[in-house]
């Protein structure tokens, strides 16, 4: 199967999953999150390139809060699979806010900061120094929040987002 081949049914299998989210009325009630986005998805510039990629989140912000990781993912995506995120943020030390880090288990929970079936990615000290990696191992999507004062981190601080990483077509495959 040429890339161009493989591209197309990629492509049409996320317009598909685009509408069947437009059915169920989720873009509208997602708030800032647009969900049917095609630049998150990374659905215009799915491209061979190299090996896995590292990802800071935020960047230069780091894992902080009022930062919108949101935009941060939309701007540094696509993510691919076994691309690694990392997550770097100061350890509490009675002057900063402690932060740390959740997978949520559906949009759902995301879209509400909903914190309680949430599993713990990353202690509050975990992104100290160089912080901690999570690679990115398989073809679902990813929901990020940070679990702090019982969501309001996540909902009034920006801190979350969700990646669903695509599969790299390698250039032996054209
Ligand atoms: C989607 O939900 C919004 C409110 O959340 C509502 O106003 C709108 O009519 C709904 N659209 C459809 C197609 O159900
Ligand atoms: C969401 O993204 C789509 C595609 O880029 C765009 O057409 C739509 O207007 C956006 N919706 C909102 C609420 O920003
Ligand atoms: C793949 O996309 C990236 C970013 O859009 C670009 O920098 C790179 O040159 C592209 N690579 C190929 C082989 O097209
Ligand atoms: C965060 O960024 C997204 C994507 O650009 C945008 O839709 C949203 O309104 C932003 N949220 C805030 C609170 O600025
Ligand atoms: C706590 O950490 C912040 C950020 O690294 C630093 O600016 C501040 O001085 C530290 N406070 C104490 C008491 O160590
Ligand atoms: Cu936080």
């Amino acid at each position: 199967m040429s890339v161009k081949c493989a591209a197309l049914v990629l492509l049409v299998a996320i317009s598909m999953f685009g509408i069947a989210v437009g059915n169920k009325n989720w873009s509208t009630t997602a708030g800032n999150w647009n969900f049917t986005n095609n630049n998150y998805w990374g659905y215009w510039h799915n491209n061979a390139t190299k090996g896995p990629n590292t990802f800071i989140v935020g960047g230069s912000e780091k894992w902080r809060f009022g930062y919108n990781y949101t935009e941060w993912a939309i701007k540094n995506g696509p993510f691919y699979l076994n691309d690694k995120l990392v997550f770097k943020y100061d350890p509490p030390n009675g002057t900063t806010f402690p932060h740390s880090v959740y997978l949520l288990p559906n949009f759902w929970s995301f879209q509400n900061c909903d914190l309680r079936r949430a599993k713990k990615i990353g202690e509050v000290t975990s992104g100290a120094g160089k912080g901690f990696e999570f690679v990115l191992k398989r073809w679902q999507p990813y929901f990020f929040a940070c679990g702090e004062r019982n969501g309001i981190h996540c909902k009034t601080g920006l801190m979350k987002f969700a990646v669903w990483p695509l599969i790299r077509w390698t250039t032996t495959n054209i």
